[in-house]
């Protein structure tokens, strides 16, 4: 048996007569080990010999603390993330990619790219992993960043974290830093941190053990422990990465995908062996064919092939589309059909109090997760589904899309199986329940179910509303019940005391009764202060008014920064925002004169919740008042999205129209520009390039940017 060498400061510091030589020296074997136990699949050495080598050299460290460095393997934990993690800017936006649904989608695409290409076209074939996208990078070869992908524009600073992960080279092997344009340079790599299925079985196991929630799916759980506040719970995570793309292609010498894979494999990253470069539609077909089969058997999760155009110099005059490049598109396997048996079908009161139809199913795994619950969306579609309690019926999800029950398998269904039939009354508040005229829903239209509160409440504290972090079903259950909360007002009288004993109707193993505990409690005070700041747009969603999602939302707050002015504005004048109709503004105006519902937002606003935004203080100069832009085609220079410029230019006062007319004052014209552009040269109207546009934005002003003005 291998005898573990010990190491204690002193016999290491004796043994090192050079001891910098011998930290390099131990670093690059360490380093080699790594490599070729994560990412070549392929140890050299025992695990003993291994940790001998670490511990030689975490010995010296501690006897030469001056030789440490921050991309030694000793140091892969470090630090510790505050509360948030920090927000990182992609300054090349990370793309996402489009789909091909099914074979033939995926062979129109390949077909359109040889012929829009013209000669010969390469392609490349990878599996499409399940996890969640990574961005790395190395300044002069050294880890210097991880952050997640985010929106595309803007993701997380998750560096500790992914330095845990032990297929992270946390610097380039000299083979890479010899492909590289610039040796002192930075580059951006690019993949996926996924964790392997036998982990994550594992992890949902230990969570059940301890009674915690377990991840839904493999891909849940890798983005979950990556987003850790403490990395050293990241590091027992067992997480992997898998790398395929570059930011910026200039950064390497490699002219083609293929190439760059091998650049890639070459720096010590792991790469997935699964690659294939074809030369003919009918080659990628295949390999999505032959991938199929092989989906059951890999450690990991894979939910289809992504494919792509070889050579840069191909995939460059492609281009982008405002979402993704052109010149790959995602293969997603056909849905998983599963069969289970009807248990029960529940009815869900939601915070309109529309009553939902719900399949109780038993559990069972479908494309990654486990489906016990599905929405029948209500009576119509149960009866045109004919499904009914006891049936053995096919449930299916298609990737990130909600389960769905397609219907029953007829020759399994017991005898004397009843047709649904709606309950009368809510199963809430046992109130009568209705179905208006046309309405597919029928309703609970008591003004004080609890079920419906429960839901409002919920929604006011959810992620996208008012983000009051742990006020999750639970506890707000809890405090319904107890007749403590009964509106959304009701959270912010909520003292520390009261959370802190409220009774979460269980009982320990000694049969006391368990309450929530002041950690949890003074967690939640300072959460609901914190939520007191939202912007107006969150209050606004918050609020669960018919019709008034995130986006319209964002929108009337930007049109009406105050509450009060949001609150008094007709329909005309609610109509006249951008993406606001008829049926939202009568909505919005038949919320708003109901008085109990000025009377919460009123009682809100003495609790200390902020009803307007601050553009008025810091708002840029309105040096576009009363001109009108008009944005076309893709904005590839800055990555940014229409929107996103459009919200920019109005920032500066500008309006921003969806079509061309007279009135129009400048059309920006992105890449691939259709007939707007054409619409604006007919009219004359002023195009203004991507280049133009970013001048404008960063020199505040058409005049100091040297745009003429406009004559309209
Ligand atoms: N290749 C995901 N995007 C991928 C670089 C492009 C791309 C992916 C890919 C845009 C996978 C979108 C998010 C993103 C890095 C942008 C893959 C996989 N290639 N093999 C073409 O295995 N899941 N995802 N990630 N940049």
């Amino acid at each position: 048996m291998e005898q573990e060498r010990m190491f204690d400061a002193e016999t290491a510091a004796s043994l090192a007569s050079d001891p910098a030589q011998r930290v390099e020296k131990l670093r690059r074997e360490i380093e080699h080990h790594t490599y070729c136990y994560y990412a070549l699949d392929a140890p050299e050495i025992s695990d003993a010999a291994f940790d001998s080598l670490m511990a030689e050299l975490r010995a010296l460290e501690a006897a030469h603390p001056e030789l440490v460095t921050p991309s030694s393997p000793t140091q892969r934990v470090g630090g510790y993330v505050g509360e948030q993690f920090s927000a990182v800017h992609h300054a090349r936006r990370m793309y996402s990619l489009d789909n091909a649904m099914d074979l033939d989608e995926l062979d129109a695409w390949t077909q359109r790219i040889v012929e829009a290409v013209g000669s010969a076209v390469e392609f490349v074939c990878e599996l499409k992993i399940d996890g969640s996208s990574i961005a790395l990078t190395y300044d002069a070869g050294t880890l210097s960043k991880a952050a997640t992908r985010g929106d595309g524009v803007t993701g997380e600073d998750v560096t500790v974290n992914m330095r845990t992960v032990r297929d992270v080279p946390l610097r380039l092997r000299d083979e890479g830093v010899a492909g590289l344009s610039d040796a002192d340079g930075s580059v951006e790599v690019r993949g996926e941190v996924y964790m392997p299925k036998a982990s994550f079985e594992a992890l949902n196991a230990a969570a059940v053990a301890n009674e915690k929630a377990p991840f839904a799916n493999p891909r849940n759980a890798a983005a979950g422990s990556l987003r850790q506040k403490d990395p050293a719970v990241t590091k027992n995570r067992d997480l992997s990465t898998f790398v395929y793309a570059i930011a910026d292609e200039a950064s390497v010498k490699a002219r083609t995908q293929w190439e760059l894979l091998s650049w890639l494999r070459a720096s010590g990253f792991h790469v997935n062996p699964d690659v294939k470069l074809c030369v003919t539609p009918a080659d990628v077909r295949a390999f999505c064919e032959s991938v199929a089969d092989k989906r059951a058997v890999l450690p990991y999760e894979i939910d289809g092939v992504v494919v792509k155009v070889n050579s840069f110099a191909t995939q460059r005059e492609l281009g982008f589309t405002a979402k993704a490049p052109r010149w790959a598109i995602a293969y997603k396997f056909p849905p998983e059909e599963k069969t289970t048996v009807l248990r029960a079908i529940s009815v869900q009161v939601g915070r309109t109090g529309a009553v939902t139809p719900v399949a109780e199913l038993d559990p069972v795994r479908v494309a990654g997760s486990t489906v016990a619950r599905a929405t029948l969306h209500n009576l119509d579609e149960v009866h045109r589904k004919d499904v009914r309690v006891g049936d053995t019926v096919i449930v299916r999800k298609a990737g990130d899309v909600i389960p769905e029950v397609l219907g029953p398998v007829l020759s399994l269904r017991p005898e004397g199986a009843q047709s649904w039939r709606m309950p009368e009354s809510c199963p809430s508040c046992s109130s009568p329940l209705v179905r208006e005229e046309g309405e597919a829903a029928f309703r609970c239209v008591s003004m004080d179910c609890p079920a419906q509160a429960l839901e409002r409440l919920l929604h006011w504290a959810s992620r996208g509303a008012m983000d009051i972090d742990g006020m999750g079903e639970e506890i707000v259950a809890r405090l319904v019940e107890s007749g403590r909360v009964r509106d959304v007002v009701d959270y912010y009288t909520l003292t520390d005391y009261e959370l802190a004993t409220l009774d979460m109707g269980r009982v320990n193993k000694e049969g006391e009764p368990i309450h929530l505990g002041g950690t949890l409690a003074a967690k939640l005070i300072a959460a609901i202060e914190a939520s007191k700041a939202r912007p107006l747009a969150r209050v606004l969603f918050g609020l669960g008014i018919r019709h008034v999602g995130k986006t319209v939302a964002e929108q009337l707050a930007a049109a009406f920064p105050r509450m009060e002015l949001l609150m008094q504005a007709d329909e005309e004048q609610l109509a006249s925002v951008d993406g606001v109709g008829s049926v939202i503004a009568q909505s919005v105006r038949a919320f708003f004169s109901n008085e109990d519902n000025r009377d919460v937002v009123h009682r809100l606003e003495r609790m200390g919740v902020r009803m307007e935004d601050d553009a008025a203080d810091d708002a840029a100069p309105q040096t576009l008042a009363g001109v009108t832009f008009v944005l076309t085609g893709s904005l590839v220079e800055s990555g940014m999205t229409r929107d996103e410029a459009g919200a920019r230019l109005k920032a500066m006062g500008a309006k921003v129209s969806s079509s061309v007319s007279k009135k129009t004052g400048y059309v920006v014209a992105g890449e691939a520009a259709g007939s707007k552009y054409d619409k604006a040269v007919s009219l004359g109207v002023p195009v203004l390039s991507e280049a133009d546009l970013l001048r404008l934005l960063a020199a505040g002003s058409l005049e100091e940017a040297g745009i003429e003005a406009p004559s309209r």
